[in-house]
């Protein structure tokens, strides 16, 4: 009678635990075969009403069913744990070969790294990078430079004044290297960077744009109008190549005395002449001189005993020109389609 009933739950169970697919339902497999409510433990009551002789077999019969319950149980757990870790590596498991997302990296703009580059020539050169305030009075930016009040060359920068005669946005780099002159001894080789202020709007001119003035000082006769030519072809050949010719044409400027302009083969044709050098085959890039004595005279430096050239030249020209780019305006619009290009 007990073997019986204990033959049907092992068989019960065994035939039960085949359908047992997860960990819960081992769990609900679990607690009907060997829970408190579980028919193993009616065996057990039925003990009581056994006779002294029967209650050992019963006991050791019920014992056996328990573990051999047990034993079915820790077995499938095996199997079921192995299962569950092998689903959940798959799960979890990332393709390696997969590309990686695309970065999308910025860039700087053309007209930085056309500053930059100038920056890097002109270190080379032995010049080191000063900057200055945009916001100047009218005394560095003009009267210390040779431009008295209603001079008519004043005309040629058409100012943007903050306060009518006094302070402006700077129309030059210029009162940078004044306040350099003024404030250390010379020997000095120097290069103002930054930005610039003209009103002034058309293809080939914008209200805001970049310059890189340069001045060298040294006691006189140390540096010649030679001097000068050799450096700004030096800085020209590296900037555009050594094939580019190079040359000098008198000019005047109210800082410089003599001055030049200075012109390169022009770009697009070579010298052979097109529309944009209008068929002269140059293109004016710069424009230079020996310092005048009366701006150095404005910075405390005796003329009779110190001398030295300057330069100016426009980043936004110098970056059209390497570009091939026909209007100005393009570098201030920040269209994508024309800064991804560079
Ligand atoms: C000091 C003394 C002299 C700077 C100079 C030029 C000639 C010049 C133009 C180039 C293109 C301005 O950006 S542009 O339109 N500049 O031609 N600039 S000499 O002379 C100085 C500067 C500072 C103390």
């Amino acid at each position: 009678m007990i073997e019986e009933t204990v033959k049907n739950i092992e068989a019960k169970a065994i035939e039960e635990i085949e359908s047992v697919s997860n960990l819960e339902a081992l769990e609900a497999f679990r607690v009907k075969y060997l829970g408190r409510k579980a028919q193993i433990n009616d065996l057990m009551k039925n003990l009581k009403q056994a006779s002294p002789e029967e209650r050992p077999k019963i006991g050791a019969q019920a014992n056996v069913l328990r573990n051999q319950l047990e034993e079915i149980i820790a077995k499938k757990k095996t199997i079921l744990e192995e299962q569950d870790f092998a689903l959940r590596v798959k799960a979890d498991a990332q393709d390696v070969t997969l590309p990686a997302n695309k970065i999308v990296r910025g860039k700087k703009h053309p007209i930085t790294q056309v500053l930059e580059e100038m920056i890097a020539i002109f270190k080379e050169l032995g010049y080191i990078p000063v900057e200055g305030p945009d916001v100047e009075t009218d005394y560095y930016n003009f009267e210390a430079l040779n431009i008295p009040k209603h001079h008519p060359s004043r005309e040629m920068q058409a100012t943007f004044y903050v306060k009518e005669g006094e302070l402006l946005l700077r129309t030059h780099t210029s009162p940078v290297q004044i306040r350099v002159l003024k404030s250390q001894k010379p020997p000095l080789a120097i290069i103002a960077p930054g930005r610039v202020y003209r009103c002034d709007a058309d293809v080939t001119h914008s209200p805001v744009f970049h310059q890189v003035e340069g001045l060298i000082v040294d006691k006189k006769g140390k540096v010649s109008f030679t001097d000068l030519k050799g450096t700004l072809t030096e800085f020209l050949h590296r900037f555009f190549g050594k094939n580019k010719r190079v040359r000098f044409r008198p000019s005047f400027f109210p800082f410089t005395e003599p001055s030049a302009e200075v012109d390169v083969e022009c770009i697009i044709c070579d010298g052979a002449g097109c529309r944009l050098c209008k068929d002269s085959g140059w293109i004016e890039i710069l424009g230079a001189g020996m310092i005048d004595p009366n701006v150095l005279e404005a910075v405390g430096l005796d003329p009779e005993l110190y001398s030295g050239f300057a330069f100016g030249i426009g980043v936004e020209r110098l970056a059209m020109l390497k570009f091939g780019i026909d209007d100005i305006r393009l570098f201030f619009t920040n269209d994508l389609r024309f800064l991804k290009q560079f």
